[in-house]
Parts: structure tokens; C-alpha cells; sequence
């Protein structure tokens, strides 16, 4: 009996020796210690020994257990350990690698241009007004010398939302807005961006929702050789010296007289092309004196004050600075699009 308690004590030990993970050594701890297990069997057959022996081999039996035991717990701090490292190695960082790079985002060509006109415009003394999108009838046309049923209302197609709002067809009623803000007293000098919203048919130059920047300057003695002046300039600061621009004789309800200011095209050098429909000009604002009538409606003498007031299509502008051939582009955001157009420093 001794010599079976010794082989099976060597026996586990070799076993506890081989195992190679917990799972293994749980089951030689139910195999060798567990109460169907060997040492317990020895334990029971106890009682066919003399009364001399038995404290020998009970305490023997008791010996072996211990070392199994003491052995299994060994093994298993030893597992254990060798689990936790394992995870660790597995889990490191390397703090050495170079970080994923992080795609900046940036801001809309649209938004650029806006800047660049704003930048150009604040030089020249105006300060940016602003005005909702979401317009009454009153100063998207009336305020502005169009009368309901007014036929020059066909010139801008609306989208209205009851009978008496809108969304603006342009940035005009604006003018009327921040000349009602000063109660009369000149001088006003401001310019606004912003989107508007017209009925037209899109194609490569027209757009249902598209940009204008509104300009106003009303003060005592203003003259059409100041609304030349000042657009001449912006063009020269915003195209460079190779640009050229030209005013026609045009109509609008709310100037008088009025201009439409055309910018040759890019595309083609002014030789004629799709762009500019073969005449080699590109139309980019509307301008002309503030008619007496939008003066006096917003709360202004027009016997003392005289003014201009301009209004500019920003994709258009953009078009014609970066050579871009479609209006489309700046609406479908594609990336590659977008990313080619960087804040000029
Ligand atoms: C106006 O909207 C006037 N309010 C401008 C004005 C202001 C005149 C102050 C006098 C005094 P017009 O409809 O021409 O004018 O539009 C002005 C500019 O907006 C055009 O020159 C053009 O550059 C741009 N534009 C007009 N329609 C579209 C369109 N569908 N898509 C893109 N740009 C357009």
C-alpha cells in the first residue's frame, strides 16, 4: 500500500509536471484527489490494515495528498502567470508607431469665394449685414419699387410658401431691411452674402438655390462714377489685371439707372465658348442708383441721399476665377472637387 501511494504520488506529479494549461490540471486534481480518485480508495481499504500500520499509512496518505496538492497549486500560479503575460504581450501598444493620419475637413469653395469678396469689400469700408431667407412679399419685391402685379415680378420665378412669404429670389431686400435699421440717416454702407432661391431651370450656369453677395452704399452725394469705381476695383483685386470687365445699359425696378456688369471668360479668353454661350462674356452682378422711390420707402430723403446698390452671383464669380465649367460641382460635393479649392493667403 505505501509503494502505491508512492507511484501514484510520482505519477500525478509527472502529470502535474506535463500539464500546459488550467483546464488540464483540473482534471488530475478530480482524477488523483477527487473523492472517486485512487488516494481515496487507499483511504477506504484502510480498514483491512493492522492497528500499526494504519497511522503510518493514513499519515502517508495524507502526505501525498498535501504534495499533489501542493504541487497542483504551484502549477497553477505557474499557468496563470504564464496567461497574464501572454495577454499582456498580446494587448501592447507600440508607442513608437506613427499615429493614422487624421483627413482634415475644410471649408466650402462657395464659403471661400465669400471670404475672399467680403475681405475685398471691408477694405473698402463696408460692413457685412444679414438678412433671412425666409422672406415676406413686403421686401423681397414691394420694398424694392415692385408693386403686386408688377410685370418685372416675372424676372425672378419664386418659390412661395404662403401668399405672402418666400424664399428671396435675391439678396436685395436686405437694402431695404438694414435702411429701415438706420431711420433715415446716412451714410449706409454695406454688403451681404447669401443664399437665394429662383424657379429657374438648372444647367451648366443656372441653379434653383445659388449665392449673391448685395452691395448698398447710400450716402450724401454718391454717383454712378462711385458704383464704376468700386466694381472696378473688386474686379481688379479679385480676377488680377488680365480680367476685363464691361457695363451694359440694363433694367432693374429698384436702380434706375441700371447696369449689368459682365466679366470676360476664362474658359476661352473671350474667344467665344460653351461657358459663355460664344459671346466671350460671362454676366456676374446687376447694379445701378438706388431708385428714389426704394429710398423714401425705407425711410430716406432722396433729395439728400443718393445711392448704389449692386448684387453679385457668387458661383459665377468662382466659375470665372478658377476656370470651374459647371455650376453643378458646387452642389454635389464631390471630394476631389472640393479639395482642389484652398484659402488664398
Ligand atoms: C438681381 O438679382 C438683382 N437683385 C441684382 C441687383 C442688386 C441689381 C442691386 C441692382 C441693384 P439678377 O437676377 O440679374 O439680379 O441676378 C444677379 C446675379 O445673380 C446675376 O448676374 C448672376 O450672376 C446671378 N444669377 C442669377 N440667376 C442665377 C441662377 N439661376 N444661377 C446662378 N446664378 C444666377
Amino acid at each position: 500500500m505505501k509503494e502505491r501511494l508512492q507511484e501514484l504520488q510520482q505519477e500525478a506529479v509527472t502529470l502535474v509536471e506535463e500539464a500546459n494549461d488550467l483546464k488540464r490540471l483540473q482534471e488530475i486534481r478530480v482524477a488523483y484527489l477527487g473523492k472517486k480518485g485512487p488516494i481515496t480508495e487507499v483511504l477506504r481499504g484502510m480498514g483491512k490494515l493492522s492497528a500499526e500500520e494504519r497511522p503510518v499509512i493514513g499519515q502517508l496518505a495524507n502526505d501525498v495528498r498535501a504534495v499533489i496538492q501542493e504541487k497542483l497549486e504551484a502549477k497553477e500560479q505557474q499557468l496563470e502567470e504564464i496567461e497574464i503575460e501572454k495577454k499582456l504581450s498580446a494587448e501592447s501598444i507600440d508607442v513608437t508607431l506613427p499615429g493614422r493620419p487624421v483627413s482634415l475637413g475644410g471649408q466650402h469653395t462657395l464659403s471661400l469665394v465669400v471670404e475672399q469678396i467680403e475681405d475685398i469689400f471691408i477694405g473698402m469700408g463696408f460692413t457685412v449685414a444679414e438678412g433671412p431667407e425666409v422672406e415676406t412679399d413686403y421686401y423681397n419685391f414691394e420694398a424694392l419699387n415692385l408693386p403686386k402685379d408688377h410685370p418685372a415680378r416675372d424676372m425672378q420665378d419664386s418659390f412661395y410658401i404662403t401668399n405672402d412669404l418666400l424664399l428671396r429670389t435675391h439678396t436685395s431686400p436686405v437694402q431695404a431691411r438694414t435702411m429701415e435699421k438706420y431711420k433715415g440717416q446716412g451714410p449706409v454702407k454695406i454688403i451681404c452674402p447669401g443664399k437665394v432661391f429662383r424657379r429657374d431651370d438648372d444647367d451648366a450656369t443656372h441653379s434653383h438655390q445659388f449665392m449673391q453677395v448685395e452691395g448698398l452704399y447710400v450716402a450724401e452725394n454718391v454717383r454712378m462714377s462711385d458704383l464704376k469705381g468700386v466694381l472696378e476695383t473688386f474686379a481688379k483685386k479679385y480676377f488680377g489685371e488680365d480680367r476685363k470687365i464691361r457695363l451694359r445699359p440694363s433694367f432693374f425696378p429698384f436702380t434706375e439707372p441700371s447696369v449689368e456688369v459682365d466679366v470676360s471668360c476664362g474658359m476661352c479668353s473671350g474667344k467665344g465658348c460653351r461657358i459663355c454661350k460664344q459671346t466671350g462674356w460671362i454676366e456676374v452682378l446687376g447694379a445701378g442708383m438706388v431708385h428714389p422711390n426704394v429710398l423714401e420707402m425705407s425711410g430716406f430723403d432722396s433729395k439728400k441721399y443718393t445711392g448704389f446698390a449692386f448684387g453679385m452671383g457668387v458661383e459665377r464669380l468662382a466659375m470665372l476665377k478658377y476656370d470651374i465649367d459647371d455650376i453643378r460641382h458646387f452642389y454635389t460635393n464631390d471630394y476631389r472637387f472640393l479639395t482642389q479649392f484652398q484659402r488664398e493667403r
